[in-house]
């Protein structure tokens, strides 16, 4: 009988899976797995990168746009501990990422081995599954059990340690097959239970202004097309939370956008209240969306659909929950509530995007220095083709580009970091996007906070020729911070500021075309330079600190 070993069986479970690109970073623990990827053929591309943590982002950002699991990899000890931001996130956020740390040998253990740790300890409360495996024969049962796991139900990640010594240790060729169609979410779509849709049915259908309120759910299970057929047959407004940007189109006449207290405006709130139901789907009702159980108010009749039974219900007292997928849900419901005249709805989101845009054009057209963050917007959504993908980071650009980019297609255009919202997200995200879909331009925005955190991988973008934008919006400050210092403590600030660093300077050293902007007049062609180019460029911009913007954040806005 032919045999493998652990390294070998390890690389061909991931590529009899369908994994096309893993990114890591080296260490001892990885011998031999380096070893049976430079040895086999198996079509991986591996992208090194200068920390664990932008592994784990890029492999999360590669699963947003192409629905496929993340693969991302490490070493033991450091490796393991500076993977786990980006493991958590996508596990938060219902990503499918696959997160592999190597490990001490099993015969090492207890022996104050240096990088010892309790990976299963450190993995298992932040992920849907984690296992150590401890011996090599299992490899394959695990890896397809880890694959299962994180494309079916609410999708999520998986840590897997493999100890050196199983690394070595044979494996039986013969062993070593998978089921492919777990590759990507959702692998396996379930249905929702026919008496549940019909009590959803009739709750909308008694009520008299409904309203959908979108999450993330409706993207991962590319239910795109059911909701658009629901949300007319309803003639119910559509409102999203931040990670639902990109269920239906700005163009639909019942897209309002944005709801919640970061990116939610007055007038899209003002469509919620106005609700006497609200049919929240694929969406955790959390404390942004729903600006902290304020909105909508208390006593408005909730449906719920969610692939997440633990879910529904959690927030709001529920007529009717829907446990399945969100495209056989949508479907199902739009196959049995009652045609509704859409034409109240379509006024109401007209009017409530009027009141938006009169309100952001001003500032999106100001000439004032430092640039403001509205202007920004407006000329980056100039110069961008309709199948860009933008990934934000928190601070600026995730309220900002939440309300006012437009969202032209459906789909997963618009990427930002909700579950944790840590800072230095965006640069190593938007690397993994481009992996995932090359032929978009991808655009990363940060703060200058964000900045910080992962310029390190501009490098990792040079060496791979990898042509995103950087754009960095930078005010010398944690602005999110500082406003709320404002807003809630009189003022009072405290350990906020910081130097303005010459972030285009920072990239020319790494080998980035960089600019550098403070005229608002020389903001748009500057951007289109940036984006033309075809290599990896930066965009340094000198903005108003959010501190002293408008920001669409409900907060401050108060
Ligand atoms: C890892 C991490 N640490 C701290 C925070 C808390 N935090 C949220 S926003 C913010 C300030 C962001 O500053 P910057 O990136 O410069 O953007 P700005 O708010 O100035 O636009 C901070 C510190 C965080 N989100 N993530």
């Amino acid at each position: 009988m032919n045999q493998l070993s652990g390294a070998e069986a390890f690389v061909r479970m991931l590529q009899h899976h369908g994994v096309t690109h893993v990114f890591g970073l080296c260490g001892d623990t990885s011998l031999p797995l380096y070893d049976a990827l430079a040895r086999l053929d198996h079509g991986i591309t591996h992208v090194l990168t200068r920390d664990e943590r932008s592994a784990a982002y890029m492999a999360d950002c590669y699963a947003r746009v192409t629905g496929k699991v993340g693969v991302c990899e490490g070493p033991s000890g450091g490796g393991a501990t500076y993977i786990l931001p980006g493991v958590v996130e996508a596990h938060e956020s219902s990503i499918p990422l696959l997160a592999v740390t190597t490990d001490i040998s099993v015969s090492s253990r207890g022996k104050y081995t240096l990088t010892e740790l309790d990976q299963e300890a450190l993995f298992r409360p932040l992920s849907k599954w984690t296992s150590v495996i401890d011996r090599a024969t299992d490899i394959p049962s695990i890896l397809r059990r880890a694959f299962r796991t994180m494309t079916t139900g609410r999708p999520g990640a998986v840590h897997l340690g493999l100890p050196f010594d199983v690394q070595r240790a044979p494996v039986d060729e013969q062993d070593v097959w998978a089921d492919r169609r777990f590759g990507a979410a959702p692998a396996a779509r379930v249905a929702p239970d026919p008496a549940a849709i019909e009590a959803a049915a009739k709750a909308i259908d008694s009520a008299s202004r409904p309203v959908l309120v979108l999450g993330g759910g409706v993207i991962l299970s590319q239910a795109e097309a059911e909701l658009a057929a629901l949300a007319e047959r309803m003639g119910a407004p559509v409102c999203t939370t931040i990670s639902g940007q990109g269920s239906l189109p700005d163009s639909h006449p019942l897209h309002a956008g944005v709801v919640g207290s970061n990116g939610g405006v007055a007038a899209t709130r003002a469509i919620v209240d106005a609700a006497d139901l609200v049919v929240f789907v694929g969406c955790r009702a959390g404390s942004v969306t729903t600006e902290r159980w304020r909105h909508p108010k208390p006593g408005t009749r909730i449906v719920h659909v969610d692939v997440e039974p633990g879910v529904i219900g959690a927030n709001f007292q529920t007529e009717a929950g829907v446990v399945g997928d969100a495209r056989l849900a949508l479907a199902a419901l739009a196959a049995s509530v009652s045609r509704r005249d859409p034409a109240e709805a379509i006024a109401m989101v007209a009017r409530a995007r009027a009141e938006k845009e009169a309100a952001y054009r001003p500032l999106a057209l100001s000439d004032e220095r430092p640039i403001k963050p509205d202007r920004l917007v407006a000329e980056l959504a100039a110069v961008l083709d309709d199948d860009a993908v933008i990934v934000a980071d928190p601070g600026t650009p995730c309220p900002y580009f939440s309300a006012f980019y437009p969202k032209r297609r459906a789909g997963r255009w618009f990427i930002t970091n909700r579950a944790h919202g840590a800072l230095g997200y965006s640069l190593p995200g938007a690397v993994g996007a481009w992996y995932g879909r090359p032929s978009s331009k991808v655009v990363a925005v940060m703060g200058d906070g964000s900045f910080g955190f992962s310029c390190g991988e501009m490098e990792t973008i040079v060496r791979n020729r990898v042509p995103v934008t950087m754009v960095v919006v930078s005010n010398a400050v944690y602005g999110w911070i500082k406003a709320g210092q404002k807003t809630a403590y009189d003022g009072r600030y405290f350990s906020v500021d910081f130097n303005r660093t010459d972030h285009a300077a920072v990239a020319a050293a790494f080998g980035v075309r960089s600019w550098r902007v403070e005229d608002p007049a020389e903001l748009r062609q500057t951007l289109r330079a940036a984006i033309a180019h075809g290599g990896p460029t930066l965009v340094d911009v000198v903005c108003q600190p959010l501190n002293e913007a408008r920001a669409p954040v409900s907060e401050w806005v108060a």
